[in-house]
C-alpha cells in the first residue's frame, strides 16, 4: 500500500526521489507548475526533454501518459513529466487525468523511485475543478499497484491542501 501525504509548498523544493510536471503535450515548457520547475531545475531538463522529442516523442507526450528526465538543479533525482487533460464540461475525461497519474507511478517503478511527489494535475491552467480533480487524484493513487512507498501531494494554496487532506481522510476510493 502506497502511504499518501499532503504538504503545502513549492513542488520545487521538494526531497523526493521523483517529482511530477504538469507539462503539455510539447514537452517544452510552459506556464504553472511546468514554468516554475524549469526556472528552478535549469536547463538540464529541458535539453533532456528536446533529447526525448528528437527520439522517442517526436509527435510529443499524448494526455494520460508520462515520461522522465533527469531533474537538473532541483532536490529531486529525477521529473516524470505527464500530461494532464484540459477540462471539458462536455465530456467525462477523468480516465485520462487518473492516467496521468498511474502513468507517473509506473515510470517511477521502472526508475526505481520510492518517494513521489505530485502536484494537482489539470487544476491550474486546464481547467479542473479543483474538488473533483482532488477526487481524482486520490483514487488513481490509492488504485494503483506500484512499488512506490510514498507518495506527496503538494499543494500550492491553504483551498487546496484542505481538499486534499478532507479526501484522504474521507477513506473512499470510489470514482
Ligand atoms: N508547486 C506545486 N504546485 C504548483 C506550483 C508549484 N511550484 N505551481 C503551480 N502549482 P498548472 P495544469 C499548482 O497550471 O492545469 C502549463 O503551462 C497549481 O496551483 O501548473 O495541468 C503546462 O505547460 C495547480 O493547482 O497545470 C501546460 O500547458 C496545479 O499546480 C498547462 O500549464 C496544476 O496547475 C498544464 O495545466
Amino acid at each position: 500500500m502506497v502511504e499518501l501525504h499532503v504538504v503545502r509548498g513549492d513542488i520545487t523544493r521538494f526531497p523526493a526521489d521523483a517529482i511530477v510536471n504538469a507539462a503539455n503535450s510539447s514537452l517544452l515548457g510552459g506556464g504553472g507548475v511546468d514554468g516554475a520547475i524549469h526556472r528552478a531545475g535549469g536547463p538540464e531538463i529541458l535539453a533532456d526533454c528536446r533529447r526525448l522529442r528528437a527520439s522517442t516523442l517526436p509527435h510529443g507526450l499524448p494526455a494520460g501518459d508520462a515520461v522522465a528526465t533527469g531533474a537538473g538543479d532541483l532536490p529531486a533525482r529525477w521529473v516524470i513529466h505527464t500530461v494532464g487533460p484540459v477540462y471539458l464540461e462536455t465530456e467525462d475525461r477523468s480516465p485520462v487525468l487518473r492516467s496521468a497519474y498511474t502513468r507517473s507511478l509506473a515510470v517511477a517503478d521502472e526508475l526505481g523511485a520510492r518517494t513521489v511527489a505530485f502536484p494537482l494535475i489539470s487544476a491550474g491552467v486546464y481547467g479542473w475543478p479543483r474538488a473533483d480533480a482532488v477526487h481524482q487524484a486520490v483514487t488513481a493513487v490509492r488504485q494503483a499497484r506500484t512499488a512506490v512507498q510514498d507518495v506527496t501531494f503538494v499543494a500550492f494554496s491553504d483551498e487546496v491542501a484542505d481538499l486534499l487532506r478532507d479526501e484522504l481522510r474521507s477513506g473512499g476510493s470510489a470514482v
